[in-house]
């Protein structure tokens, strides 16, 4: 079986404590991916100090040269891309199309980033004082712990290391115990691009690996991608330590259709929204609602249209849903269509496992749709991260962006309306970070703000212009030439 290691300090080494844990491909459990470091404190220490190292030298390399080193990953990430894409599924499931997706949004970040090292604007403003100006710095932060899940193995982790280290960040990175493969090339890549060893790093391992990064006195910032339950532990760790922390975390997303909206247009919307990725997106589309006139009759196209999706290993090319990402998932998954049933919501597609001659050794839910779901009801309420697919009646336009704002959470959100006046309204009405119109909750783009509001994050933004905010601290800088002494606010007024 194939051994894998962390990459501490531009070396390939085990865990200290000698510790391994096995990942299995989720389209088939007896297919083991390999066998990876079960990291605990002293390899996140090791890691960290290979940060502080090499924290001066790599400050102190002019932003459009660490540039550079991100534009040549984006070749590589480009060059490898096929390859990566392979892996990827292997590990994590989702068929190979939306993998290679995955693999373009750390390119697209990648170069992104690498113009960015020829930006990174301050801002200048007059002074109050003769002779004297002012002017504003990006500052890198220091060392930058990344948390983060396994349903976008590569994208994700991009959209925080990408800036980090254009910044002039160094990164301790934990990928998820589900998809540590993938973080390995993500290394390599790196490596070959020519960042130099220690400025990026990367420790296997679960719950223990992670607290111990957060713990950790000489890391700086916490970047985070996953379940409410954990960022919610670490905002408060990285509270009492005063470390900056940026958090996405869960969605319940409502994709809304209107009397008046393109219904082909829609229903291929809620397919890709709902049961892409096997539902297992931040973004995913976990809440359809339709407005009343024209509910049994969309409802009935959907059930028809999903009933035909093709489940199975996302290695193989006609697969469109691939398995959820592991048992654990699979028995909450079943355990929440469990409570849709008790709750009285009408089961009418799916429903659980697919445990057939052919798909019974992976971890395999069929596309499920409840319909007739209150806003009562936990499968309306809360994330199932699953195939799962709930559906609401509406009374009206008003109500729909009643509903769609009836949620603990604020990441995505999609209305479907031929009508300008409407569209306009729910782009301002809707509570949420992302609001799509005429298309389906997922598919943000690497160059725009990304995160959600109430429930989902707790302020900051990933991508686009918006991440620099996260890796960078201001610094503002006062030059007086006038030779005398200025004193602010008293010798101006
Ligand atoms: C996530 O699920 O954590 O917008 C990220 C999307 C993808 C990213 C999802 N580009 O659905």
């Amino acid at each position: 079986m194939e051994q894998f290691k962390n990459y501490i300090n531009g070396k390939w080494v085990a865990a200290a404590s000698g510790k391994t844990y096995q990942n299995l491909n989720p389209a088939d459990q007896r297919d083991v991916v390999g066998e990876f470091p079960l990291s605990d404190a002293a390899d996140i220490d090791a890691a960290v100090k290979a940060c502080k190292a090499v924290e001066r030298s790599w400050v102190l390399t002019p932003a459009p040269k660490r540039g550079d080193i991100l534009r040549k990953a984006g070749d590589i990430f480009t060059r490898r891309k096929e390859e990566l894409s392979r892996i990827m599924t292997r590990e994590m499931g989702k068929p190979t199309f939306e993998t290679a997706g995955d693999v373009q949004e750390a390119i697209d970040t990648c170069y992104y980033a690498a113009t960015e090292g020829r930006r990174l604007f301050g801002f200048n403003a007059p002074s109050e004082m003769e002779n004297k100006m002012n002017m504003s710095f990006r500052m890198p932060i220091g060392v930058c712990g990344i948390i983060t899940a396994w349903n976008f193995p590569i994208a994700v982790p991009s959209w925080k290391i990408i800036p980090a280290l254009v910044c002039g960040n160094t990164v301790v990175f934990k990928p998820s115990d589900d998809s540590p493969h993938s973080a390995n090339i993500f290394a390599e890549i790196l490596e070959e691009a020519g960042l130099p060893a220690g400025v990026f790093n990367v420790v296997h391992g679960a719950g223990a690996a992670g607290a111990a990064l957060v713990e950790h006195s000489d890391v700086r910032l916490i970047g985070f991608t996953g379940s409410t339950e954990t960022g919610k532990k670490i905002a408060a760790k990285c509270g009492e330590m005063n470390k900056k922390c940026s958090l996405e975390m869960g969605g319940k997303n409502a994709l809304a259709l209107m009397e008046d909206g393109d219904q082909a247009l829609a229903l291929e919307g809620v397919l890709w929204g709902a049961f892409g990725t096997t539902g297992q997106r931040c973004t995913a589309t976990s809440r359809l609602i339709v407005h009343k006139d024209i509910y049994d009759e969309f409802t009935n196209k959907l059930i028809t249209r999903a009933s035909k999706l093709r489940l199975g290993p996302g290695l193989d090319p006609d697969t469109e849903v691939g398995p959820v990402i592991n048992e654990r998932q699979l028995a909450k998954i079943e355990k929440y269509i469990e409570i849709g049933r008790e709750e009285g919501a009408k089961l009418a597609l799916g429903g659980g496992r697919d445990d057939g001659p052919k798909l019974g050794m992976g971890c395999f839910v069929k596309p499920t749709i409840f319909l007739d779901v209150t806003p009562n009801m936990r499968i309306f309420r809360e994330e199932i991260f699953g195939p799962v697919l709930s559906v609401t009646k509406a009374e009206s336009f008003d109500h729909a962006i009643e509903l769609i704002n009836d949620c603990a959470y604020g990441l995505s959100s999609s209305m479907f309306t031929s009508d300008v006046n409407r569209a306009f309204r729910a782009i301002r009405d809707i509570e949420a970070g992302i609001t799509y119109i005429n298309a389906p909750t997922i598919g943000a783009e690497a160059h725009m703000p990304f995160g959600g509001v109430k429930g989902t994050g707790n302020g900051h933004r990933e991508g686009g212009w918006t991440a620099f905010e996260i890796f960078t601290e201001w610094k503002s800088v006062y030059v007086d030439f006038s030779s005398k002494l200025q004193r602010a606010q008293i010798d101006n007024y």
